[in-house]
């Protein structure tokens, strides 16, 4: 097909151009690139104008007809063309008069959309319309095609016609010597020859001249026997790739096609730009975010060195409070309880203070400001943090106008409040673990149990003493009377080392415990900390994941658009060097 060159060129451009307009659509590029975008590709489609010019019956509609291959022109022996038609693609065939002389056709043919094709009846029968195909068509005309009946070339209409075409379009205009089939080879190289001398005397210059015969070249192509050879003896083999050639280096279009991937191209760069910023933003809130989150980390690690302080004190506040409740496990233990009368059971006691109470309160007591204090620094160290992570993300991953602003900052803070009532309760539990109280009573009851023999052993030795001295004298009671005051002596003694071991039993347990409230105030520390440094990784992450998304993204746009540009260079490249040849 003619010119198969420049519209594969044309539709890679139009091509491109639509993939640069996904592009620019894909990536948020203006609206108004879209709208120039559009316009480009639509002026591409422009047709070319072919203009046909020549005496009556010279076979200018059966050349037409040849050289598209399809028969959308009338053709015959008799006057066939009487106005000028101008054909151009439409969805049915279809005669729209423009003007008394001028009918527009449209045919469904493929070839009409890139091709508008102007025919016109002959120069001699057309005086009047001279002009209109001169000053209107002709200088829109991409190619002007002068057809010459090789029977008689020298009719003086068409030469006339010429004459009036302005010398501006000149360098358009190619001469067809049209029926050769009728003449003999040698009688046409004469005619040519001639033709040839002929515009040099008048018009100072040779115009690129074609023997042809469209029957037969149209012949070959509608019947298809013996196509080569018909083809080859029609002359159209040269005259398409000299057609062609001439579409290929319209310099018109070729400019044309130079400055729609120029504009194209300044799209395409502008929107690089655009999108290799965005990929550098990500790339900067990416860096910024893991930067912010190592800075977590640490902080997390900073504000849980200040707790070790307080659990230090707090182990020393342990020891004191340890020491208050040892003299009130020793009051709970003390010997004289031991001998006391066991209450009834549905008697009113009055109960002993609780351990478990008391050490709870002394830990108050002793440590609840220090924790108190933590809690307040636990609280600042968030606070800062906030506002450190929102004076580093500014404009970056917060707007303007949020970024100054603190997490909720009146009065006391829930991280305070949590921190206190976690601590309280870690407290609570550490005391309810250690079960003091429950120690007491079964340490007094077996403490009771073994006071519970001294009277009986009393009783028993006042007796045996009697019996001794009445039956054996004096001296035989006081022997009994001394081993039953050794036995009382050992009895008491036994009491006393019950009641010892249970109060060590106190003692030990509160002195080993140091350790398991060290270490449970520690979790619960690092618990409150990392769930108050959490809310930052709640807004971190999540700006992480997208930021990470978005830079993969924006690497695969600029990608993307690299490829486009190398395509841009390649179109570039293919249409200078169609300019330069
Ligand atoms: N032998 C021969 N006859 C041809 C050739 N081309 C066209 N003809 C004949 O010439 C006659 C006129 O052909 P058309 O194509 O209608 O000529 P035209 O120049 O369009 O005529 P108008 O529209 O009337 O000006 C027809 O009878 C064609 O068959 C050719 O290459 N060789
Ligand atoms: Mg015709």
């Amino acid at each position: 097909m003619i010119g198969d060159d420049y519209f594969e060129l044309r539709s890679s451009i139009g091509t491109e151009l639509l993939a640069l307009a996904a592009a620019v659509r894909d990536h948020a590029g203006e609206p108004e690139w879209l709208a120039i975008i559009d316009n480009l590709i639509a002026s591409l489609k422009e047709p070319f104008v072919f203009v046909v010019v020549g005496e009556v019956n010279v076979g200018k509609s059966t050349f037409l007809n040849a050289l598209f291959g399809q028969e959308f022109s009338r053709t015959g022996v008799m006057p066939t063309t009487e106005k000028i038609l101008f054909f151009k693609h439409g969805p049915e065939h279809r005669v729209v008069p423009v003007t008394p002389t001028l009918d527009e056709v449209h045919v469904p043919a493929d070839f009409l959309r890139d091709f508008h094709i102007v025919d016109t009846p002959g120069t001699n029968s057309i005086e009047n319309e001279h002009q209109q195909i001169t000053e209107r068509f002709v200088p829109v005309a991409d190619l002007v095609i002068f057809v010459f009946p090789a029977m008689n070339p020298w009719g003086a209409s068409a030469w006339q016609f010429l004459d009036k075409v302005h010398r501006e379009w000149m360098r358009n205009v190619i001469f067809i010597l049209q029926q050769c089939d009728l003449r003999s080879p040698e009688e046409i190289q004469v005619i040519t020859d001639y033709m040839g001398q002929l515009c040099r005397q008048r018009f100072g210059r040779e115009f690129p001249l074609f023997p042809v015969s469209a029957k037969k070249a149209f012949l070959a192509r509608s019947s298809g026997l013996d196509r080569e050879r018909l083809l080859e003896e029609s002359g159209f083999h040269k005259l398409e790739n000299h057609i062609s050639h001439a579409v290929q280096q319209n310099p018109a279009r070729m400019k044309k096609l130079a400055g729609t991937l120029g504009l194209g191209r300044q799209i395409l760069e502008q929107l690089k730009e655009r999108t290799v910023a965005n990929m550098r933003t990500m790339q900067r809130k990416t860096a910024l975010l893991a930067e912010l989150m190592s800075e977590r980390d640490l902080q997390v690690d900073r504000t849980l060195k200040k707790v070790l302080p307080a659990l230090d004190a707090t182990e020393r506040d342990y020891h004191e409070s340890v020491m208050r409740v040892a003299g009130l496990a020793s009051d709970a233990l003390a010997t004289r309880k031991a001998f006391q009368r066991e209450p009834a059971p549905d008697e009113e006691v009055q109960r002993p203070q609780s351990l478990d109470h008391r050490l709870l309160q002394e830990l108050h007591h002793r440590a609840g400001d220090r924790w108190r204090q933590t809690g307040l620094i636990l609280d600042e160290d968030c606070r800062q943090f906030d506002r450190f992570m929102r004076a580093q993300g500014r404009n970056i991953l917060f707007m303007a106008e949020t970024a100054g602003k603190e997490g909720e900052n009146d009065g006391e803070s829930e991280i305070r409040r949590r921190f206190a009532a976690r601590v309280d309760s870690a407290l609570r539990r550490f005391v309810i673990a250690l079960k003091l109280d429950e120690e007491i009573e079964p340490g007094l009851l077996r403490a009771r149990k073994t006071a519970r023999w001294l009277p009986r052993v009393a009783f028993t030795v006042a007796g045996l003493a009697g019996i001794a001295g009445w039956l054996g004298g004096l001296v035989q009671a006081g022997i009994v009377l001394g081993a039953g005051l050794m036995l009382m002596a050992v009895v008491f003694l036994l009491t006393q080392m019950r009641l010892a071991s249970a109060r060590n039993a106190i003692l030990d347990k509160l002195e080993e415990s140091s350790a398991t409230l060290r270490e449970m105030l520690a979790t619960q520390a690092r618990e409150e900390v990392e769930h108050a440094f959490a809310r930052f990784l709640d807004l971190l992450t999540p700006a992480q994941d997208d930021a990470l998304r978005r830079e993969q993204d924006s690497g695969s746009h600029v990608e993307r658009l690299r490829r486009l540009s190398e395509s841009f260079d390649a179109l570039e490249r293919r249409v200078s060097s169609a300019r330069a040849s």
